[in-house]
C-alpha cells in the first residue's frame, strides 16, 4: 500500500521542456486543471500529498519520477540521461530527506532516469534507453540487490516511440504486466501474465496502481476495458498536455 505521494505543479514555463513528439504547444493553464485532477486522483486512492512549489529553473520538473526511485527499503536518487534535468536532483533529495535520510545516488558516468525503473512487488525492470545508459543501470542493480530486490535489464533503444521503459511497460500488480506490442517478447517478461495494449491506444501503456485502483489516461476504451475485466478498477485522467511533453502519467508523482 502506498501512504503518500510527492508531487511537483508544471512551471508557468513548462513548455520549454524536452519533448520528442510532435503533438503542438502544451497549455500551461490546461496542464495545471490536469495536474490538479491527478492530484485529486490520487488523494481518491488515499494518498496524503506532499506539494512541493513549481521549480521554473527546471521546466521539466513536474515528472518528478524521473529524478529518485523510491522503495520500501530505502531511496536512490537519479542521475537523469538530460544535462538539462540533472539540476532537479538537489531539490528532489531536499524533500525526500524528511522520509529517507540516507539516500544512495547514481554516480557518473552512469545516468538514469526513473521512468526507466518500473517495480513489480520486489522485482525491478530496468531499463537501457537514450537516457539511462549501461552503467547508470549496473549501479542502479547493485544498489537494489543490495536493498534485496532482484532485476532484470530491458535494452528499449531500438524501440521507436517510447521515451523511457515505463511509456511502454506497466505492472499493476505482481504477477501481470501491461505491454506494448514491441516488448512483448522479451524474455524478461517470460512468465507474466501479459495484458497487450493495442497499438492505437500505446500512450495508455503507462498506467498507475495506486492501492485500490489503477489510473489511466483518458481516451483509451480498449485499454480500459481490458483492465476491469481482469476486475481491476480504473480511473482516468485527461493527460494531454502532458503527453504533448513526452510525460507520461506515473512520472507525475512519487508514490511511496
Ligand atoms: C523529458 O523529456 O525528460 C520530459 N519532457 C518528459 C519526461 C517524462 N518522464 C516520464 O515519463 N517518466
Amino acid at each position: 500500500m502506498f501512504r503518500r505521494a510527492i508531487v511537483r505543479p508544471p512551471a508557468p514555463n513548462f513548455a520549454d521542456g524536452l519533448t520528442t513528439v510532435d503533438l503542438g504547444v502544451p497549455d500551461v493553464a490546461k496542464a495545471l486543471a490536469q495536474f490538479e485532477s491527478y492530484c485529486q486522483a490520487l488523494e481518491g486512492c488515499g494518498l496524503e500529498l506532499v506539494r512541493l512549489l513549481a521549480d521554473p529553473r527546471h521546466p521539466d520538473s513536474t515528472f518528478v519520477e524521473d529524478t529518485v526511485i523510491l522503495t520500501e527499503h530505502g531511496a536512490i536518487l537519479t542521475r537523469p540521461g538530460a544535462p538539462s534535468r540533472q539540476g532537479e536532483v538537489a531539490a528532489i533529495e531536499e524533500a525526500v530527506a524528511w522520509f529517507f535520510p540516507e539516500p544512495a545516488r547514481i554516480a557518473a558516468p552512469g545516468t538514469v532516469d526513473g521512468g526507466d525503473v518500473c517495480e513489480a512487488e520486489n522485482h525491478f525492470f530496468i531499463g537501457l534507453s537514450a537516457r539511462t545508459n549501461e552503467e547508470g543501470a549496473r549501479q542502479l542493480a547493485v544498489h537494489l540487490e543490495r536493498m534485496g530486490y532482484t532485476t532484470a535489464t530491458v535494452d528499449i533503444r531500438g524501440v521507436v516511440g517510447i521515451l523511457h521503459l515505463k511509456s511502454g511497460i506497466a505492472a499493476p500488480d505482481g504477477r501481470r504486466l501491461v505491454v506494448i506490442d514491441a516488448l512483448a517478447g522479451h524474455p524478461a517478461f517470460r512468465g507474466y501474465e501479459l495484458v497487450r495494449v493495442d497499438p492505437a491506444e500505446n500512450y495508455a501503456a503507462n498506467c498507475s496502481r495506486v492501492n485500490d485502483a489503477v489510473l489511466i489516461a483518458a481516451g483509451f476504451p480498449k485499454f480500459e476495458a481490458s483492465l476491469r475485466a481482469l476486475g481491476l478498477a480504473t480511473v482516468a485522467l485527461d493527460m494531454s498536455e502532458f503527453e504533448k511533453m513526452d510525460g507520461g502519467l506515473s512520472c507525475l508523482s512519487l508514490r511511496f
